[in-house]
């Protein structure tokens, strides 16, 4: 997601020393231009930036602080535009947002992801409408998202969309809903028809924001059409979709610059727990490579259960996690979405989030395996694998059609694992741990404040 510019800033920054030259400082901030430009970054956003932290350096003086600090505070400003930040909720509510868009930009999924997060994050009650009636398939699309995340629908193809949003709004009211979400409908480009359709649905549904959603992937295009509907609708929020599917990043970084309009949120995947609140000083602090631990921290709150997991803990440090707790584990992990952007929210850990790829918990081989083979066992043998007999082997095996091999090999893989992480839950353990992080975040030199 964010790898590419976060390896530009950390190269041009170890490019300066703690005390150091202008000669230094010019070749840094012309190795980071480079950098930025090949990201994808809109020149204009990275003539000033350059500008800006080169005026900013010479007149403290040259030097790693210096230089660390002006960028973050530059970049902060650029990310900055007037408006909210992340998700804003109504005085009154119901909050109503409408979300627009082209054909296929991501409306319809980001829809059903922001009504996921609003719901398991911040406890919210949310409805979503069902106002795109453009083609059939789109009501269809929307039940089944809604149906996968549990959250009420308004549909009728009966209607049209102004009427849906009538009868959604009313609804909204009397059920005391918190939000109101209007899926809208798209077309392939910008046209009259589609125009018209909008503002006639906004002039029901007097939002109190209107998202554009737009396909990363499109690059300028999505800064472009943007700005045409900020001009024609007035829209309050961009949220960039398909970010996971852009693996140079650096549209996000002009959006609010260029269209005048934060950017609120982006998507790292396709499935639903994949969006992120796009909130300027924690997204620099991860661009600085210092990780982004108050997102994480809000992302895995609403998902591991407390209760669950001090007894889990406790499990771990007496070495009895067992396969039945490795299952529920999986559960829980598989809520919280893409490991890739979790990792990097760590501190220090945006160089590992690159090397690992997308692990996908659910379709990887290897935890397909495991499950299978966990769920031919008994709960006995779940609790205690110790039990398994070569008869047992064999039969698990057949049952979940891997080799006897496998099977062992799987075993004692747990084993070790139960092991190891009852070593590292003891005393000597935590402190091993903390401080491999301290080294880890020693090594960036990221400024106090960044780390929040
Ligand atoms: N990889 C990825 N795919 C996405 C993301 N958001 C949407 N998509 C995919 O983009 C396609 C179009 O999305 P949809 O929500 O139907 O677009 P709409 O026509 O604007 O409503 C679908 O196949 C989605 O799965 C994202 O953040 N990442
Ligand atoms: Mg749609």
């Amino acid at each position: 997601m964010f790898d590419t510019l976060t390896e530009s800033f950390k190269s041009a920054i170890g490019k300066i020393r703690f005390h150091d030259d202008e000669k230094a400082l010019k070749k840094a901030l012309i190795e980071l231009k480079k950098s930025l430009l090949k990201s994808d970054v809109h020149h204009k956003v990275v003539k000033d930036l350059i500008a800006n932290v080169e005026k900013d350096v010479k007149a403290v003086g040259v030097g790693k602080d210096a230089f660390l600090n002006s960028i973050s505070r530059r970049l902060v400003d650029i990310l900055t535009a007037e408006g909210n930040q992340g998700f804003v909720f109504a005085s009154k509510p119901p909050t109503v947002v409408l979300m627009t868009g082209l054909q296929g930009s991501g409306k319809t999924t980001t829809t059903g992801k922001l009504a996921l997060m609003l719901k398991e994050q911040k406890k919210k009650k949310v409805l979503i409408a069902a106002a795109d009636l453009q083609r059939l398939a789109a009501v269809e699309q929307l039940r089944q998202i809604t149906e996968q995340i549990e959250v009420d629908l308004v549909a009728d193809e009966n209607l049209t969309p102004e009427q849906i949003v009538k009868e959604a709004l009313k609804r909204a009211e009397d059920g005391l809903y918190d939000v109101l979400l209007i899926d809208t409908a798209g077309r392939l480009a910008i046209d009259d028809e589609l125009m018209d359709e909008l503002f006639r649905v906004k002039g029901v549904a007097n939002p109190d924001e209107i998202f554009y959603v737009a396909d990363a992937m499109t690059g300028i295009d999505a800064v472009r059409t943007a700005s045409t509907f900020k001009e024609k609708i007035g829209i309050t929020g961009v949220v960039l979709s398909k970010f996971d599917a852009d693996s140079k990043g650096g549209v996000a970084l002009g959006v609010a610059h260029q269209v005048g309009v934060p950017l609120r949120f982006i998507g790292s995947g396709e499935k639903m727990p994949d969006l992120e609140s796009f909130i300027p000083d924690r997204i620099v602090s991860r661009l600085m490579g210092a990780g982004d631990l108050e997102s994480l921290m809000e992302k895995t709150a609403a998902v591991i259960d407390e209760k669950s997991a001090k007894k889990i803990t406790k499990k771990i440090k007496k070495g009895q996690f067992n396969f039945n707790d490795f299952l529920d584990q999986m559960e829980q992990m598989k809520k919280l979405g893409s490991m890739k952007s979790l990792i990097s929210m760590i501190p220090g850990m945006s160089s590992v989030a690159k090397q690992i790829g997308d692990l996908d918990l659910e379709n990887s081989k290897e935890v397909k395996q495991i499950k299978a083979m966990i769920s031919s066992m008994t709960k006995k043998e779940r609790e205690n694998p110790d039990l398994l007999n070569n008869t047992r082997k064999r039969r698990i095996a057949a049952g979940a059609g891997l080799d006897q091999m496998q099977v062992n090999r799987v075993l004692k893989q747990f084993k070790n694992a139960a092991k190891m992480a009852k070593k590292m839950s003891g005393k000597g353990g935590m402190k091993q741990m903390q401080d491999m992080m301290k080294q880890m975040q020693g090594g960036g030199g990221v400024p106090p404040g960044l780390m929040k």
